[in-house]
This record gives C-alpha cells, sequence and structure tokens, in this order.
C-alpha cells in the first residue's frame, strides 16, 4: 500500500551528522520503517558542517574516525592522511548518504522548534522553523554533544569595528589572508585553529585563559601500503576497536607509570611523543595516567619539560605552561608550541593581564596595550549536551519540559533515553561513553535500532525508561567519573566552561567495551529498566 501523507512517520530523527546519518539507514534500510530526518543546515555533516575553520580536522585517526557498519564506502575511501580534514569528512559523510540513497528522506534547512507527547494517541508533534507539523511514533535526537556555541560576553563587542566569529559557525568565505587575528581559546579547536592561522595572517594574538597540554598529532601522509593493511583487516581491527576503552585503535596501555623506572617511563613518553596523538599519549603510554595523581604528575612533567625545550621565549614558556593537572580531553595538534616562536604570533596570559573591553580597534587588555585586530574568532566552545536540546522545546508526560526534567542536570538511562519521554531516544545523549565518538554513535544506534525493531516486533507502542534505571545509571556514572581525575580540571566534559554551571557528569568514563557490555546485558534481560507497554 503506497503511504502518501507526508506529514506523518514512523520515526524522525533530529540531525544528520555521524549519528543521524547511520540512524536514518538503520530505522529505514534496515528495520523498513517510514523516517525522515530533519537538519537546520544546508547540508549533511552535523559538526563537520559548521565546523568549517582553517584547520579543522579529526584527532583521531583516520581509519577509526569512520563508519564500520559501511564497509564498502571506507573501502572504497583511499584516505591518504592520518587524520581526515573537514572538507573529506564532509565529503565521506555525504558519500555514505549517495550510497544507501538517504537524501531523499532528508529535510535541510529544517530546524526542529517543539516536539510534544501525545500522551494518548503516543505520537510525538514536532514544529519546524519552516512553519510545518509533522507527527512520528518514535522520535530519535541525534543533534550532538557539541552543536550550541557560547561566546563569552565582552565588555565593548559592539564596538568593535572587526569582525567577530566562532569556530563552530565558521562562514565559508572568510579568508585569513593578510588580517590581524585575534583568538580566545586554546581548546581542541583553539590548537588547530592557532596552527593554521598562524601560517596564513599577518599577525596572530593568542588570548589564552588556561595553558594547554598539547601533545604532537603526528598528522603525516600515509602509505598505500598503510590503507590497503586496514581494508584487509577490517573485521579484526573493528573487533579491537569495540572492545577497547576508548576506541581509538591503537593498543591501551596496562602498565602503570610508576610501576616501571624514571628512565623506562621517559622513553615510553618520548616514543609516543614520536608517534603523536592525544589520546594515544594519555591512554597507551600508561594505563592510569588520567586516575593516579602520581602517573599524571609524571606525564604533565615531560609535556611541560618539552614546552620549555621549544619555545624559544622562556616567558612565552612559562605561559604556556599548564599549572593543573593533565585532565581535560587530550589535545593534539602538529607544531602547536613551534608556533609561538613565529614572529608573527604573540600570546597573553588572560590570568596575568585580562582583557579589559572591546574596542573599536581590538582588544585593550589591563595593562593598557590595545591589540589592533581585524578579526576576532571565538575558539570558546560548546554548551554540552544540554545546549544541544535546550534549543528546542521537548515535552514529554504530563507536559513536563526537558528543561524541567534536567534542571539539575542532564541525565538519562544508558545515555539513549530519559524517564518521562516515551518512544523517545538519544544518540549521545547524557552518560553516554567517553570515547573516541564514531565508534560509540555506532554501538547507540545499532542497540536503539535493535530495541525498535524488537517493540515493533511485539506490536508494542511505548518504550519508556523509568526515573529508578535512570537513577542507578546516573549514579554509576558518577562513582566511575570519581575515580578519575577528569572532575579535577574545569572543562566541558563536566559542563564547567559555562560560567555558573556547577560541574556535572555527562559521560560514562567505564570505556566503550564496558558500556557495549552493560548494553548487551540490558537487551538480554528483555530490556532491563525499559517499561514495553
Ligand atoms: O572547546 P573547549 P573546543 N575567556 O571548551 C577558552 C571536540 N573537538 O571547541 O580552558 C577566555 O575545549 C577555554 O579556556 P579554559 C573535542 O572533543 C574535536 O576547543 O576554560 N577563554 C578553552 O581554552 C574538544 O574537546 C576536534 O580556561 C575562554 C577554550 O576557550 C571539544 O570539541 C576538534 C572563555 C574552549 O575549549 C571542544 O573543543 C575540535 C572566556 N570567557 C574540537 N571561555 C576533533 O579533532 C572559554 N574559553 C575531532
Amino acid at each position: 500500500m503506497i503511504d502518501n501523507d507526508k506529514t506523518h512517520f514512523d520515526a524522525i530523527v533530529i540531525g544528520t551528522g555521524f549519528a543521524g546519518i547511520y540512524m536514518l539507514h538503520k530505522l529505514r534500510n534496515e528495520l523498513g520503517l517510514k523516517v525522515r530526518a530533519f537538519d537546520k543546515a544546508s547540508g549533511v555533516g552535523g559538526t563537520w558542517y559548521w565546523n568549517k575553520y582553517p584547520g579543522a580536522r579529526a584527532d583521531t585517526e583516520s581509519f577509526v574516525y569512520r563508519y564500520s557498519f559501511d564497509k564498502e564506502t571506507s573501502e572504497g575511501w583511499d584516505w591518504r592522511n592520518r587524520y581526515v580534514d573537514q572538507p573529506e569528512m564532509l565529503g565521506y559523510l555525504q558519500a555514505v548518504v549517495d550510497r544507501h540513497g538517504l537524501a531523499k528522506d532528508i529535510q535541510l534547512k529544517t530546524g526542529i522548534d517543539s516536539a510534544v507527547f501525545d500522551e494518548v494517541r503516543h505520537v510525538w508533534t514536532l514544529t519546524t522553523s519552516t512553519g510545518e507539523l509533522f507527527t512520528t511514533r518514535y522520535l530519535v535526537n541525534a543533534v550532538g554533544v557539541l552543536s550550541k556555541i557560547v561566546i563569552p560576553q565582552i565588555p565593548g563587542r559592539d564596538k568593535f569595528q572587526g569582525q567577530i566569529v566562532h569556530t563552530g559557525a565558521w562562514p565559508a568565505d572568510l579568508s585569513l589572508e593578510g588580517k590581524r587575528v585575534g583568538v580566545i581559546g586554546t581548546g581542541s579547536t583553539g590548537v588547530q585553529f592557532i596552527c593554521a592561522a598562524s601560517k596564513l595572517a599577518r599577525h596572530l594574538t593568542v588570548f589564552q585563559r588556561s595553558a594547554q597540554f598539547c601533545v604532537p598529532a603526528g598528522s603525516r601522509q600515509v602509505s598505500e601500503a598503510y590503507v590497503a593493511e586496514y581494508k584487509n583487516n577490517f573485521e579484526q581491527i573493528w573487533d579491537g576497536i569495540r572492545n577497547s576503552r576508548i576506541a581509538c585503535g591503537f593498543e591501551e596501555s596496562g602498565v602503570s607509570a610508576m610501576s616501571v623506572s624514571e628512565e623506562e617511563r621517559q622513553k615510553v613518553f618520548e616514543h609516543h611523543w614520536e608517534i603523536g596523538n592525544g589520546f594515544r599519549f594519555m591512554f597507551g603510554t600508561f594505563s592510569d595516567i588520567a586516575v593516579d595523581p602520581a602517573a599524571n604528575q609524571a606525564a604533565s612533567d615531560f609535556i611541560r619539560a618539552k614546552i620549555r625545550q621549544i619555545v624559544k621565549d622562556p616567558d612565552t614558556a612559562r605561559k604556556l605552561c599548564p599549572t593543573d593537572l593533565y585532565a581535560k580531553r587530550p589535545v593534539c595538534t602538529n607544531d602547536y608550541y613551534e608556533t609561538y616562536n613565529l614572529p608573527n604570533v604573540s600570546l597573553v596570559s588572560l590570568p596575568e593581564n585580562p582583557i579589559k573591553e572591546l574596542t573599536a580597534n581590538g582588544v585593550l587588555t589591563e595593562d593598557g596595550v590595545e591589540h589592533k585586530l581585524d578579526l576576532l574568532v571565538f575558539a570558546t566552545g560548546f554548551e554540552t549536551v544540554e545546549g544541544s536540546y535546550n534549543q528546542m522545546e521537548i515535552r514529554g508526560r504530563g507536559g513536563e519540559t526537558l528543561q524541567h526534567h534536567w534542571k539539575d542536570a542532564p541525565s538519562s538511562y544508558l545515555g539513549v533515553a530519559t524517564a518521562g519521554f516515551p518512544n523517545m531516544f538519544m544518540v549521545l545523549g547524557p552518560n553516554s561513553a567517553f570515547s573516541n565518538l564514531p565508534p560509540s554513535i555506532e554501538s547507540q544506534v545499532e542497540w536503539i535500532g535493535e530495541l525498535i525493531g524488537w517493540a515493533e516486533g511485539e506490536s508494542t507502542p511505548v518504550i519508556e525508561t523509568t526515573r529508578e534505571a535512570e537513577e542507578a545509571w546516573t549514579a554509576t556514572c558518577k562513582e566511575i567519573a570519581a575515580y578519575t581525575l577528569f572532575p579535577k580540571v574545569k572543562s566541558w566534559i563536566f559542563g564547567e566552561n559555562i560560567a555558573g554551571k556547577s560541574s556535572r557528569v555527562l559521560f560514562y568514563f567505564g570505556g566503550l567495551a564496558g558500556y557495549r557490555a552493560k548494553l548487551r546485558e540490558v537487551a538480554d534481560a528483555d530490556y532491563e529498566g525499559f517499561i514495553l507497554h
């Protein structure tokens, strides 16, 4: 029977990044449901659509920053760089969309403004930015963890005559050539941008609030033989990735840092510094860098020694040396510290010399210096998780808004569902696995697909998680996080990059393998923690 109703769907997916594309494919092509995916952007790609800033690239390796479900696209993809850059990433995602014929069910340039659950009919009603109305039985949020950009309030913003941009909303036609550029922020984005911008801008001024532990990425061209080896060992490699903690495709260390001699420790750090990659340095050198203060100190001391060695001006080196623990999401890029030896790059350490205000010509710092700029770039990050959801009004049972349900902190059961919001799923919802994201996304998409498939088979119209299950998962995530050093440093991982927000646990730090085992256990126990009725 032909279904001509263009406004009612079995499932609606919000977002067409890595998660949304695979979710659409899973529900439509594998489960045979009638599905539509929406995205406010004018192209697919999610994060990789918006983050077009110079230097944007994945910082986990090309062979792990892709789908494993789509072996054919990966096999046909002859990548040449150890890390995929933003344009290539978009090309890859578009190729997946094309290969699976997904475009006809993707509606671009359409944001979802609200989603309201009807408790009698068991359907969600969605309103869009284009003024349309759609209904669906299942709603899947694939809206990402980091999509709501954060631009801090700085006095005098309206006076500045130059251009202001955020890296997460980079205009495609913006060039840095010959410009005096300022950048605020030295996270994963900032360091990538700084290295790229130093080669393009007339002058680059970096405004640094916290010094960053940055290890070399080891970016390089890879050989045909390297790519062939990946293709020949596809299943085995992906099996290893799914059964690891951080899912980055390297061997994670099982040796604690303090169990070896000082000489051996330095050798291991040096070896990994040479190979490059942030996750590898944190998890491949020793097993306990992120949990044991002594191990963490050893790694931090090693990086600080490298900074002093690389940066020629001792005062600049001092400013670049982090003083806190090495416990943010690891950061890497090629030649980060070397960049500060360039004559067209200068560094302002904000704790020593804060920004007073923006002027017509640039940034005025407390020492009275006006840093003249044509362009001010905010690499100041995102509002983790909640930011992505707060852009919509989502109402579940009893008309409760998601914002209200999450008033203390966002929470979920297994990162995929939240109590009081039936038939609503999340990919990378709060307390999903902290790991390289594509394998984490695949794990959830496949599991949500199985759950929906199972419910469809049982003719069960409503799937919802319980408050007890959600509270228990939140407690588990808090317990594991407290065992690590990550909560001891303020960063977006705990939502603390937003002024006034208290630390909240937003990830499951037990590793992807552990997370997948938990998903399996729950499914095998007839989806324990869910009520199906
Ligand atoms: O954001 P961040 P990001 N005044 O929050 C500073 C992923 N990612 O976009 O450290 C002055 O990490 C802030 O300072 P501080 C990746 O998961 C992936 O860089 O809070 N400075 C910090 O330096 C990553 O972890 C890739 O003191 C202010 C910076 O801005 C995540 O995205 C590439 C400030 C924000 O750093 C987020 O990275 C890029 C203020 N008021 C990103 N407010 C890949 O390669 C903030 N800052 C896949």
